[in-house]
């Protein structure tokens, strides 16, 4: 049994198309992924914008409304709460050239407007966050965007934000690069500065992806720890990643077992979940398989932290202590070898 309570988004099931193929699997109807979901132990869903108000550009902000009060019921079926509402600031032609950052003024206004739509779903829904995943806030041609300028828009969104509802909080998601080349926002670091130079730095923080971390060089675990350090590790969305190559969003612990031990290892060290975190796994199920079976992805990086958080309780911090002291650090490590393959 975790001591963590887990979320995941409804795009974390789908049809398995990529880039250079079709869905293979049948769409599941929002109810089902609910029901399933309560089912296999999660606790609260993620939601983009247009995951709860689907068409939400057609709609009135009334009408927007009134379509996620009806999410909402849907949730309490099942007992499920939400985590947060991102507004999907990359599919839509507006935001070819970014939503924040665009180069076009009306690009930007509609970013806004959707930023404020996805504010107004949360409250809805209950959810206290609001995440921003900068998918395409950087550029694919450096020079066609003046950097400088353009950090200051990311802090003028989020402070817009901020005013927009008092009690909302901001939690940006980092990641260096895909669908663009370069980030304006790539890292955790850069998001401690975002926030700290916001109008109200206690309600912004970060959600962390292993999966991004690791395409930024960085480990992930560290960059939990980073910004646990300024107490401001909102979410977490835990999964793995082979190497420097396309966002992969693998299982959680199944290319790095070391990794998915420190990661846990910080999140329990430091009493994350406490108040009130969750857990996210932002998996990606294999196009190979079956339609039924397309769950097993976020079972197993359940049972994946279930096991790290088995061995973080077995880590013998007198042992850790000696070797330390002794400045042994050679014997410390053999130590988590074997904790990790015992
Ligand atoms: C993209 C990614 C997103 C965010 C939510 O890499 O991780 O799914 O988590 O917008
Ligand atoms: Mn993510």
């Amino acid at each position: 049994m975790s001591r963590f309570r887990f979320t995941v988004g409804p795009w974390n099931v789908n049809e398995g198309l990529d880039a250079f193929g079709p869905a293979v699997r049948p769409t599941i109807a929002l109810e089902e992924k609910f029901r399933k979901f309560s089912e296999i132990g999660i606790s609260a869903v993620q939601f983009h914008d247009d995951d709860a108000v689907p068409n939400i550009n057609d709609l009135s902000s009334d009408e927007i409304i009134e379509e996620a009060r009806k999410v909402r019921l849907l949730l309490d079926r099942y007992g499920l709460e939400a985590e947060f509402v991102a507004p999907r600031l990359w599919m839509d032609p507006h935001t070819a050239d970014g939503g924040f950052t665009s180069n076009s003024k009306e690009d930007r206004d509609f970013a806004m407007w959707r930023a404020f739509r996805s504010v107004d779903i949360a409250r809805q829904l209950r959810a206290k966050n609001i995440v921003l995943w900068l998918a395409r806030e950087g550029t694919l041609c450096a020079e066609s965007k003046n950097p400088v300028e353009n950090v200051k828009r990311l802090i003028e969104a989020v402070n817009s934000i901020l005013d927009y509802d008092p009690d909302i909080r901001v939690l940006i998601e980092p990641k260096p690069n895909e669908p663009i080349d370069r980030s304006f926002c790539p890292t955790a670091g850069h998001v401690m500065a975002i926030a700290a130079a916001s109008k109200d730095p206690d309600r912004v923080g970060c959600v962390l992806e292993s999966a991004h971390a690791i395409l930024a060089g960085l480990d992930p675990a560290d960059e939990m720890a980073f910004c646990l350090s300024f107490g401001k590790l909102g979410s977490v969305h835990l999964n793995d990643q082979n190497g420097l190559r396309y966002d992969q969003d693998k299982a959680f612990g199944v290319e790095s077992i070391r990794s998915a031990f420190n990661q846990i290892k910080v999140l329990c060290d430091n009493g994350y979940g406490k108040n009130g975190e969750y857990v996210g796994l932002d998996v990606k199920c294999m196009r190979t398989q079956k339609p039924g079976e397309d769950y097993q992805h976020i079972i197993n990086s359940m049972r994946m932290v279930e096991i790290m958080e088995e061995k973080v309780d077995r880590f013998d911090n007198e042992y850790c202590r000696k070797c330390v002291e002794e400045r042994n650090y050679e014997k410390l490590e053999l130590y988590i070898m074997e904790l990790l393959t015992h």
